[in-house]
C-alpha cells in the first residue's frame, strides 16, 4: 500500500467533495439569506424546504428501491452539516427525515417501506417520537399505549419535542403494546398525520432552532392499520434506540456546520476589525482563540464521519462511537459558537451578526437525541460491559 498514488488513505472519496461544493452553493444562495428572518420570526424556513426538495437534499439517505438517492450515512451528514453551517433550523429538513425514516429503513416492512419513503423523495417530511413529558432521558418509562383492535391498532397517549411536529407528514411512534415487559414490551409504528385521533398541540417557544416547529403530539384513540407497525411487537425500543445510533452522527454533523460557520464569521470579522490601530486578528489572543477553534472543529469533523461511515458499513456496537460523536461535537459547537461570540465583542451580543443565533442553535445539539450526560452513559455502558 505504501506509496500507491491510487490508494485514497483516509480521504473522502472525490463524490463526496463534489457534494460539498453542490450543497455549500446551494446552501449559501437559496438558505444563508432567509436564516436571520426565520430565527427573528420563529417561522418554517420554507425557502430552504423548497431549495432542498427541488435539489433533491431533503431527504437523500432514501434507498434508490424507493426511488430515492440511496446517499450513504456520510454524504447525508456533508449535507445537514453545509446546511447547518448558513442556517441551523434548515438544517433540521434533511437531519428530521432521515431519524423519521431510519427505524423503517432499518426494521420495516417492504411494504411499509415503499408506502412511506416514496413521499419523503417528493418533498413530505417524517419525525420521531419517543419521548414524552415524564419520559425523556428514561425513554422506555413511556406511556403512550398500543392496543390491537380487530385488523388495527388504537394509539392513546402523546408525545412531545418533536422535531418538525406539524410540518411532517409521517411519525414513527413508539408506543407501549406490553406493559409488562418494560423495555421489550415496545412496538413502533408509523402515523400519518391524516390518521383518525392523531392531534398536533402547541409548540414550544425555545431558545433556539426556532424555525424548525418542536410541537407535542396527541393520540385520541387514533387508529392505524395493522400493518403499521414496525418489525414484531415488543421490538420498538430497539428500533429506537438503533435508530439514534444511526442518526446521532447527524447531530454530531449539524453541530459541526454549527461551529464552522460561526468560524468562517469569526475569521472575517476579526480580520476586519480595527482596535489599537491594527486589525484584532493580528493579535495572538485572537490567532489563538481561533487555532483552538478550527482544530476541536476538525477533530469532530473526523469523528462525526468516522461513526457514519461505520453505520453505513453495517458494523455492529455503533453505541459508542455514534454517542462519542454526538456528544464532542456538540461540545465543540457550544464552545466554538461561544468563543465566535466573544471574538466579535458587543456586536457579537446583537442580531447584527449570526453568531449569537448560531451560539443559541448550538445549545440543542447538546440535549436532543440523547443529552450529553446520556450519551456518556452509553459510551460508559460500552466501555465496561
Ligand atoms: N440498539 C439496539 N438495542 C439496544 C441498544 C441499541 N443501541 N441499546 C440497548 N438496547 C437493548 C438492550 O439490549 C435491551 O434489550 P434486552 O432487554 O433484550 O437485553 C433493551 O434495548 C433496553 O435497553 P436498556 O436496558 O439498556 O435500556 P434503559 O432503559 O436502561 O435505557 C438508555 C438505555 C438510557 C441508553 C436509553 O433510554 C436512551 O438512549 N435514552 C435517551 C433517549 C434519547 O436519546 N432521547 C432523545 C429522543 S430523540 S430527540
Amino acid at each position: 500500500m505504501a506509496g500507491n498514488p491510487d490508494f485514497d488513505l483516509f480521504k473522502l472519496a472525490d463524490e463526496h467533495d463534489e457534494l460539498r461544493t453542490a450543497i455549500r452553493a446551494l446552501s449559501e444562495k437559496e438558505i444563508a439569506p432567509y436564516a436571520k428572518d426565520v430565527d427573528e420570526n420563529s417561522r418554517f424556513p420554507e425557502e430552504a424546504l423548497k431549495a432542498l426538495n427541488n435539489s433533491g437534499f431533503n431527504a437523500i439517505h432514501v434507498p434508490e428501491a424507493y426511488d430515492g438517492q440511496g446517499a450513504d450515512s456520510v454524504a447525508t451528514c456533508i449535507v445537514i452539516e453545509e446546511v447547518a453551517r448558513v442556517c441551523g433550523s434548515s438544517s433540521l429538513i434533511p437531519a428530521v427525515n432521515k431519524l423519521g425514516t431510519m427505524g423503517l429503513i432499518l426494521n420495516g416492512s417492504e411494504e411499509l417501506k415503499a408506502k412511506v419513503l416514496p413521499d419523503l423523495v417528493n418533498g413530505e417530511m417524517a419525525s420521531y417520537a419517543l419521548s414524552e413529558r415524564e419520559a425523556g432521558s428514561d425513554a422506555a418509562s413511556m406511556r403512550t399505549r398500543a392496543k390491537a383492535d380487530g385488523d388495527d391498532w388504537i394509539l392513546n397517549g402523546s408525545k412531545c419535542w418533536i422535531t418538525n411536529g406539524g410540518k411532517s407528514s409521517w411519525y414513527t411512534v413508539m408506543a407501549v403494546t406490553d406493559a409488562d415487559k418494560g423495555a421489550n414490551g415496545i412496538s413502533a409504528f408509523m402515523v400519518h398525520k391524516d390518521d383518525e385521533g392523531f392531534v398536533v398541540g402547541p409548540k414550544e417557544k425555545k431558545l433556539g432552532i426556532k424555525g424548525s416547529p418542536t410541537a407535542e403530539l396527541y393520540f385520541e384513540n387514533c387508529r392505524i392499520p395493522g400493518d403499521r407497525i414496525i418489525g414484531e411487537p415488543g421490538t420498538g425500543f430497539k428500533t429506537a434506540l438503533q435508530t439514534l445510533d444511526h442518526t446521532r452522527p447527524t447531530i454530531g454533523a449539524q453541530a459541526v456546520g454549527l461551529a464552522q460557520g460561526a468560524l468562517d464569521a469569526a475569521i472575517a470579522y476579526t480580520k476586519d476589525r480595527k482596535q489599537f490601530g491594527t486589525s484584532i486578528a493580528s493579535f495572538q489572543n485572537t490567532q489563538f482563540m481561533l487555532a483552538d477553534m478550527a482544530m476541536k472543529i476538525e477533530a469532530a469533523r473526523l469523528m462525526v464521519y468516522t461513526s457514519a461511515a461505520k453505520a453505513e458499513r453495517g458494523e455492529k456496537n455503533l453505541g459508542f462511537i455514534s454517542a462519542a460523536a454526538k456528544c464532542f461535537a456538540s461540545d465543540v459547537a457550544m464552545e466554538v459558537t461561544t468563543n465566535a461570540v466573544q471574538l466579535f465583542g458587543g456586536a457579537g451580543y446583537t442580531t447584527d451578526f449570526p453568531v449569537e443565533r448560531m451560539m443559541r442553535d448550538a445549545k440543542i445539539t447538546q440535549i436532543y437525541e440523547g443529552t450529553n450526560q446520556i450519551q456518556r452513559v452509553v459510551m460508559s455502558r460500552a466501555l465496561l460491559k
